[in-house]
């Protein structure tokens, strides 16, 4: 894997993404590694022997025809009305920060997950659900299960109050909920469907009958798939003969509360996955706002977005998110489409942390994790496994803040050098001097 270069797109200038040229301003953020990613042909989701296309294409079996219609999305360009204003989000969420979102410019992103194009589906929709994939993107932490480009996929289901007699829906909707298959696999779900405070019902449109129909429905059917999943995965690890794995505890499953802006209620399924939760999806009761602003007044229905490379770590016992964008032949030759196999690691190099530490020069002017991320995945690339902040204090006498960050510097695919590996966090140090508003310790 080539090493990312630093670059940021100079004002006033163009950035070229997809073969389009947007014009830049002092919002643009895209560094040239992203827009990299963005371009790499196939598109992963599109490319049939890779893993996160296998995975998609288990998913869409599951939400298919003719009740779902099953689209990708190739361009990642999207407004900031399209992927914020629309959904709700209010003007100062976190989200919408240069610090958590690729700008292309003011008014344009690479979009931050697949509910972007939610609105334009509703109102376009000829079938009862869909399901739309496409390629996200975010500045986020670095572990082995973020990484900031990534795949979602989209579902929703609708119910047309017309399409029965009045007071019916409810009625309507849990015949549907009996026809989906059963299983019997336990879930934690502790809480009510919805609570006034932490999970409210939208009483203003919604009967709790019809919500909890809704729901009943929302749930059943992800549980479906989880269960699919989690039976390929057993059944690939005993094939691969991976004894200790096939004899283990049942995966752990469970249900929490949420908060989306185009939800409510809005749920969360995680799984006990390598000694720790594992979050795969958010879901939840579509706003009727939105749907009515989508030409779907007579609509209520339900939505998810899942992300398909922790599906696809699940199913295929992939470790690191990372490998999903290599290019080695041991990774790539491994998968084949409709197959799910566990994967065969080709071998561990060894890992090597390093730390460093400095003082936030003015915390008032805003010190950003992400920011320490970026500049990190910038020097370092895919040779970057993991980055945590360990140590953290306060001076009693000046009041300055020092903050101390591990980096885990690994490659998937050789043994890196100790000269190599010092001359990147030389770099990555004279980059967060440079960039950021720290002094180094
Ligand atoms: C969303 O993106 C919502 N749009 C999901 C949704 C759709 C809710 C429709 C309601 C209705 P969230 O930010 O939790 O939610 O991301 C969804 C999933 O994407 C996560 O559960 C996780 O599986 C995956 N994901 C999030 N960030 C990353 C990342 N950096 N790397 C890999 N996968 C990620
Ligand atoms: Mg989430």
């Amino acid at each position: 894997m080539e090493l990312f270069k630093s670059y940021r797109a100079p004002k006033d200038s163009k950035v070229t993404i997809g073969g389009t040229a947007y014009p830049t301003d002092e919002w643009t953020n895209v560094p040239s590694s992203i827009i990299g990613l963005a371009d790499r042909k196939p598109r992963l989701y599109l490319d049939s022997n890779h893993p996160i296309c296998i995975t998609r294409k288990l998913i869409e079996g599951q939400f298919g025809a003719p009740e779902y219609k099953n689209h990708q999305i190739p361009n990642p360009v999207v407004s900031v009305h399209d992927n914020f204003d629309v959904l709700g989000f209010p003007p100062d969420h976190v989200g919408r920060s240069r610090t958590d979102t690729y700008y292309v410019n003011k008014d344009t992103v690479l979009r931050t997950h697949t509910s972007a194009h939610q609105a334009q589906h509703f109102r376009e929709m000829d079938s009862d659900g869909y399901t739309l994939s496409a390629d996200v993107y975010r500045r986020d932490a670095i572990d082995r299960s973020h990484y900031p480009v990534f795949h979602q996929m989209e579902g929703a289901r609708l119910w047309d109050r017309n399409s029965v007699p009045q007071g019916k829906l409810a009625e309507a909707i849990w015949k549907d909920v009996e026809a989906l298959p059963k299983h019997d696999i336990k879930v934690e779900d502790p809480n009510p469907t919805f609570h006034p405070e932490r999970n409210p019902l939208q009483s203003e449109f919604h009967s709790p009958e019809e919500a909890e129909a809704v729901a009943a429905h929302l749930k059943r059917s992800l549980e479906g798939l989880i269960v699919q999943v989690m039976s390929k995965a057993r059944q690939a690890s005993i094939e691969a003969g991976d004894q200790a794995s096939s004899d283990s505890q049942p995966l752990q499953v469970r249900w929490i509360e949420a908060y989306f802006p185009f939800t409510s209620p809005s749920w969360e399924i995680e799984v006990f996955w390598q000694g720790d939760w594992l979050e795969l999806l958010g879901c939840g009761i579509v706003k009727q706002d939105l749907l009515n602003n989508s030409s779907c007044t007579s609509k209520i229905g339900w939505a998810w977005g899942i992300g398909l490379e922790r599906i696809a770590m699940l199913l295929f016992g992939i470790p690191d998110i990372r490998l999903f964008w290599s290019q080695d032949p041991r990774f790539l030759s491994q998968f084949h489409h409709s197959r799910i196999n566990h994967f065969r690691p080709f071998s561990k190099y060894p890992a090597c942390p390093k730390d460093v530490a400095f003082w936030v020069k003015h915390p008032a002017k805003g010190f950003h994790e992400n920011d320490v991320m970026e500049i990190v995945r910038d020097v370092g690339g895919d040779l970057i496994e993991d980055v945590k902040l360990v140590d953290e204090f306060t001076h009693p006498k000046t009041g300055r803040r020092s903050l101390c960050y591990r980096i885990v510097y690994r490659s998937l695919e050789r043994t890196l050098t100790n000269m190599e590996i010092n001359e990147l966090h030389e770099r990555v140090r004279e980059k967060l001097e440079g960039e950021m508003d720290v002094e180094l310790r």
